[in-house]
């Protein structure tokens, strides 16, 4: 039995590359994508999601659907513009036409219509803010019932947050900065959470070595399509900045199809929703149980970038 995904992303290079990854993973039946114009523009995110399903997804039958979820505190626009070189790249533009159809239905909705529409349940990959689950929670409570976990990237518990604005504390991760009242929504709710955060993110830098190698392996178009990609955004060289790139939603994406790919410790969290800590998540003896993804299978996570990306000739 193949495992159900719905996968719900906001268009950043490490979020069309998890996608593109999700979709080269074999025990998975990939029942939806929600794309969020957060960490991108709305429309290249989507027309990419779409492009990349046609060339990349092994005749995957799905219609990625559009959300509406508008920002608290919307990400920088130099950060959002990515979307539209990714969605220009000539690997994703050969056949000069678009095939996979986008759904009628904003994504909060076809997320519930997905999830419903199963007997199974259905396990949640989030790499954006949790917005469109929030909504969907209060539409359709008993999604709940559905839903068999969710894995996102966002929140950290160690206080070094990476949102650099006014107004903020320092302790912030920017998917729950974008609407930290989703965030707390879901922490409120019965969904088992495992959490991705910058602590364990942090362990999978962008670096000039890993771009090295994915050059070598240009042959295979999905390793050329990855470089091509983390081309578009900075990679760690003296020091980290406020720019620097890490592998944060890959990382989430393989961990939630292979485990071993990283540690974990279960802890108890809570969320803040008010300034200037809002968005903030941290450990409190009265928070609710989750899974917080530790340290990091540095050689397992890249090996498996490989093994993946070599899938298609
Ligand atoms: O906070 C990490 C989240 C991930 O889902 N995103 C990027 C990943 O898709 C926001 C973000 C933080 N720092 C960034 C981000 C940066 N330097 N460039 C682009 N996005
Ligand atoms: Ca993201």
């Amino acid at each position: 039995m193949k495992k159900n995904v719905y996968f719900s992303h906001d268009g950043g290079v490490d979020d069309l590359v998890s996608l593109l990854l999700l979709m080269q993973m074999e025990d998975i039946n990939l029942t939806g994508v929600g794309v969020m114009g957060a960490d991108s523009y709305l429309e290249p995110a989507l027309s990419a999601t779409r492009k990349l399903i046609d060339r990349f997804g092994h005749g995957l039958q799905i219609q990625p659907a559009a959300s509406d979820s508008r920002a608290v505190h919307p990400f920088p626009k130099e950060w959002r513009m990515d979307a539209f070189s990714f969605d220009a790249f000539p690997l994703l533009n050969e056949s000069g036409h678009i095939q996979t159809a986008v759904a009628d239905k904003a994504a909060h909705l076809d997320l519930i219509d997905k999830l419903q529409a199963q007997t199974g349940k259905t396990t949640l990959v989030m790499t954006g803010p949790l917005s469109d689950l929030a909504r969907a929670l209060k539409i359709d409570p008993t999604i709940t019932d559905k839903i068999d976990e969710l894995y996102w990237m966002g929140g950290t518990l160690d206080n070094k947050g990476n949102v650099a604005e006014p107004e903020q504390d320092g302790t912030i991760e920017w998917n729950a900065y974008w609407d930290p009242q989703a965030v707390k929504d879901v922490w409120d709710s019965s969904i088992k959470i495992h959490m991705v955060g910058l602590e364990s993110t942090r362990q999978v830098p962008l670096t000039r070595d890993i771009r090295r190698h994915w050059a070598s392996q240009r042959k295979y178009p999905i390793l050329d399509l990855i470089g091509q990609g983390y081309a578009l955004v900075p990679p760690l060289d003296h020091f980290e900045t406020n720019s620097t790139y890490f592998m944060w939603d890959v990382l989430t994406t393989l961990y939630s199809g292979y485990h071993d790919v990283a540690e974990t410790k279960e802890v108890l969290s809570d969320v803040s929703v008010s300034s200037p800590s809002d968005g903030r998540t941290f450990e409190t003896a009265d928070g609710r149980p989750i899974t917080l993804v530790t340290k990091v299978d540095h050689d397992r996570f890249f090996q498996l970038i490989d093994e993946l990306g070599k899938k298609i000739y």
